[in-house]
């Protein structure tokens, strides 16, 4: 279907190169011409005849250009509805002609930024009515057709040539939808420009202050919108270090977030409590057995509805946040008895797939770790394969493990963390710290497994391990000596998998 023929065109282009062409079909159309100064000069120069803007609306351009098309006389002429009588009323009453086509080519403010001219120079480059113009032609694509880059005349040209000026509705929403492009790439450009060096600059969203940095006296700011990811329904405002360990805790727990009931127990970032069972309640009391000294005053995580029973339980620890995707009618009231603890429902919202961090003077990206190895991937390597059970409890040590800062070592049996070694700057540490760990706190390592974030270059961690009582180890292999940690294993009658994918925490 044909939209109304084109009978009025503007024309406000800051590059005039590749502009004859589509100026000599409009001529040979018969189109009334109106233009802004330079437009209008160069249009002249093609032997045109052009209405200035200034006489349509009977104002000249003021501040130096900074207002030129900015007029009832052109935006009511772009965007009355030509099929609503009162709007045709209206414009006739106020002298208004319909234009039916618009042209721009915006200030070229990328180009100045690139160019590294000064602020005041960029400012002046920032299009205002050229936006508006665009923006206005393309939200009454109906009756307008709205051409907004050089790259479109030598097409446009052609679809006025074969359609006598008389385009399609189709072609119009094409060359709107191309507009509002143009337009919301531009004001990104902007956008980044003037948020340099300001908090939204990092985030492009809200900011909320908070009490303070990781210490008092450090200044602190969550740039985000946290009331799109959690609803909290009881406590005081999260502080920067509730928001590390909250994260901490969301993105281990997405590990556990389909299967049975899950409970997760972290401080600074680092679980000290995980466990699965048939119940929450179950899962909860087998977390907090972990290492019940650091669970005081810890981020909790649950992966199901908080039941009364947990509730109960839960309420006689002391604690800083807890996680859970609902709470029961029966288990809130309980929850909230106590004032200072952070109750937060979480919403099922997709987070950043892409991860940042301030360093040196920039900042580095990467993908988010969301690779997670389970018994498919396991390439056994030992004379002896992990038992069903042993495989269960190697995938659950892993889930951990890939969340805990390097080095690490989680030992585990099924569905229960037993104890890990964590941020430790030699893996046999890490170990030594999770043997004695598990011991303090009474679990007897016989039969239990090991998971580890990185290969083993030496026999060693292998050989405290099985003197420990462990019977099967998953790392990601890929050490030109991981021959020696599995002849260790042969020799011990340990079972080991390899996953060949690393996950480092750092
Ligand atoms: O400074 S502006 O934002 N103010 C305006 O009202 C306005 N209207 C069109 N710049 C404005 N324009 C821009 O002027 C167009 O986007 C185009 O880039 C340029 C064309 O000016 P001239 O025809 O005088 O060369």
């Amino acid at each position: 279907m044909s939209a109304r023929p084109i009978r009025a065109a503007l024309l406000s282009v800051y590059h005039k190169d590749r502009l004859a062409p589509l100026v000599a079909t409009l001529r040979r159309l018969g189109v009334t011409l109106y233009s802004t100064g330079g437009t209008q000069q160069f249009l002249e120069e093609q032997g045109a005849e052009v209405v200035a803007v200034e006489d349509l609306t009977g104002f000249p351009e003021v501040f130096g250009g900074r207002v030129k098309t900015l007029h009832p006389k052109v935006f009511g002429g772009i965007l009355h509805r030509r099929h609503e009588a009162a709007d045709l009323a209206q414009a006739q009453e106020h002298g208004i002609p319909p234009i039916d086509l618009v042209v721009v080519d915006l200030y070229p403010f990328e180009e100045t930024v690139a160019s590294g001219a000064d602020e005041q120079a960029v400012i002046e480059k920032i299009d205002i009515g050229g936006i508006a113009l665009l923006r206005a032609a393309a939200k009454n694509y109906r009756d307008v057709l709205v051409v907004s880059s050089r790259d479109q005349y030598e097409a446009v040209t052609k679809l006025l040539d074969e359609t006598n000026g008389s385009p399609s509705y189709d072609d119009h929403r094409h060359y709107a939808a191309a507009a509002f492009a143009t337009t919301s790439h531009y004001d990104t450009e902007i956008f980044k420009y003037v948020s340099q060096g300001t908090t939204l600059g990092a985030t492009g969203g809200q900011t909320t202050p908070l009490r303070y940095g990781e210490n008092p006296h450090q200044a602190g700011a969550f740039l985000g919108d946290l009331g799109a990811l959690f609803d909290q329904l009881h406590g005081k405002q999260l502080s920067y270090n509730n928001l590390v360990d909250v994260d901490a805790a969301v993105q281990l727990m997405r590990e556990f977030a389909l299967g049975p009931p899950a409970v997760a127990i972290l401080k600074h970032t680092n679980a000290c409590g995980v466990a699965q069972a048939a119940s929450l309640h179950e899962a909860y009391l087998n977390a907090l057995a972990c290492d019940p000294v650091s669970a005081f005053g810890g981020v909790i995580i649950v992966n199901k509805q908080v039941d009364e029973a947990t509730a109960q339980e839960l309420n006689k620890l002391f604690f800083e946040v807890l996680i859970a995707p609902e709470f029961a009618a029966d288990a809130l009231p309980i929850l909230q008895s106590k004032k200072n603890r952070i109750l937060l429902r979480q919403k099922p919202v997709e987070l950043p797939k892409k991860l940042i961090k301030t360093l040196l003077n920039g900042v580095i990206e990467q993908d988010a770790d969301l690779a997670i190895e389970t018994a498919q991937d396991f390439r056994t390597v030992t004379e002896s394969a992990p038992s069903p059970d042993e495989t269960a409890a190697l995938e659950f040590a892993l889930k951990i493990c890939k969340h805990t800062k390097s080095n690490t070592i989680v030992l585990a049996r099924a569905g229960q963390l037993l104890a890990s070694g964590v941020g430790q700057t030699s893996r046999v540490d890490a170990l030594r710290q999770a043997i004695e760990k598990a011991g303090s706190f009474g679990f007897d390592l016989h039969g239990a497994v090991m998971a580890s974030d990185a290969f083993f270059p030496f026999p060693d961690c292998v050989e405290i391990a099985g003197a420990a009582g462990i019977r099967a180890v998953v790392q990601p292999g890929g050490s030109i000596k991981d021959q020696d940690s599995i002849a260790a294993c042969n020799r011990l009658g340990m079972a080991m998998v390899l996953t060949g994918v690393r996950h480092f925490k750092h």
